[in-house]
């Protein structure tokens, strides 16, 4: 309880019995405060009673401010009291301030006590899980960077000039009409941006920037305007690319092999090569692997069936000219694939479209553990 100012008189007489009487007042004012100093139980409590007090309008404050009116003999006595009045409050206050401290302090401790036996709650790195889509880009990356290939990475949203016109598609190409592609308003200058609908512009900008030799993977997103139970409008694909003076069918056809059968963890896959054709690479094939099916489940590296896989075939002249690169000097192969069908075929997964439904209870069974990084010493699969 702060005490009141007003109940003191602070007017100044020369009478010693009002003196005396004065004296009084203060031991009362000294009692009434050390009381309320006493009484405060937190320290906001405390600061009311020391602005009460001691702050510019407290009691002993408008005590002090008397004392100019008082003859100089009154005001040495009673300038004395009035000092040693304010001290004891003060360190009244003081004292108070630590005790209440540290009943706050000891409160708070009893209050946030830790029972260390308890056990330890699981963290993002036990709980958290790799998409598999993630996943198997890292596979790619790690069987393709040991053969020598280089990561390249591109923008989502491409031009129509990187996406078709440098990669061979004629201007009538029914993959640039507007049913297959997603494409942006027309901007002023007629050119329309677009999502692209392969990784293939990578490549293009990859033969833009730098010299053959070039090896190089172009992992990603891309995106067709499609959706039923085999196609989502946006996919991942992983497209490769090779340039050199030499790089002919029969390098393509080991890295091929070498890559399906590390990712597919078979000691080997026999592929069959079936003509096809792509704007962007002459001759052109798609790729079939040996498998069996046998109870719902795909296995390769046996059986008498084949399944599609991926297609490839050598850089289109037109392609390497367009892209800065002599195809009198210069040849190369490319290769591209599907990574969510891949992913599906390798871990048995049903469904494409649960790959972008986000439940969990999906990714904590299908998902990997961040830890198990794919390595080609320590497994693919952890
Ligand atoms: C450049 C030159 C050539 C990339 C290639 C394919 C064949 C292919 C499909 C596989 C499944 C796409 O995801 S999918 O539907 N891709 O069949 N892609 S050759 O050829 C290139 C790319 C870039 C400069």
């Amino acid at each position: 309880m702060a005490p009141a100012t007003a109940s003191y008189d602070r007017t100044s007489t020369f009478s010693p019995q009002a003196r005396s009487l004065r004296m009084t007042d203060l031991r009362l004012l000294e009692r009434d405060t050390l009381a309320a100093v006493a009484a405060a139980s937190d320290e906001g409590g405390l600061d009311a009673v020391r602005v009460a007090a001691l702050g510019k309008k407290g009691s002993v404050s408008a005590l002090l401010a008397t004392l100019g009116r008082m003859a100089p003999d009154e005001r040495r006595e009673r300038g004395a009291a009035i000092n040693a009045l304010k001290d004891v409050v003060a360190s009244a206050i003081e004292g108070r301030r630590g005790v209440l401290r540290e009943a706050a302090l000891e409160a708070r401790l009893a209050a946030e006590v830790v029972d260390v036996t308890l056990p330890v709650r699981p963290g993002a790195l036990e709980t958290g899980r790799i998409h598999p889509i993630s996943q198997v880009m890292d596979e790619l990356t790690v069987i393709f960077a040991a053969m020598g290939f280089a990561v390249a990475e591109g923008p989502d949203i491409e031009s129509d000039d990187l996406n078709f016109t440098k990669l061979n598609f004629p201007a009538d190409h029914p993959a640039r009409d507007m049913h297959d592609t997603f494409f942006f308003p027309e901007a002023a200058d007629g050119t329309r941006k677009l999502l692209r609908t392969h990784t293939s512009p990578v490549q293009v900008r990859t033969m833009l920037a730098q010299k053959p030799p070039i090896r190089v993977i172009c992992p990603g997103r891309t995106y067709r305007c499609d959706s039923d139970q085999t196609h989502t409008p946006m996919f991942h694909q992983v497209e490769g690319l090779v340039i050199d003076r030499t790089a002919n069918l029969g390098n393509l056809k080991w890295v091929l092999s070498e890559f399906l059968r590390t990712f597919f963890e078979v000691p080997e896959v026999e592929m069959r090569f079936r003509p096809s054709f792509f704007p962007f690479t002459e001759p052109s094939m798609e790729v079939d692997i040996r498998c069996s099916r046998r109870d719902g489940e795909i296995r390769f590296g046996e059986g008498d069936d084949w399944l599609e896989i991926l297609g490839c075939g050598m850089v289109h002249p037109n392609v390497l000219a367009n892209c800065g690169i002599d195809p009198d000097e210069f040849q190369g192969f490319a290769w591209g694939i599907g990574i969510d069908r891949i992913a599906m075929l390798k871990y048995g997964m049903p469904d494409l479209r649960a790959f972008f439904e986000a439940d969990v209870r999906w990714l904590r069974h299908y998902g990997f553990r961040p830890l198990d990084v794919p390595s080609l010493v320590g497994g693919l699969t952890g």
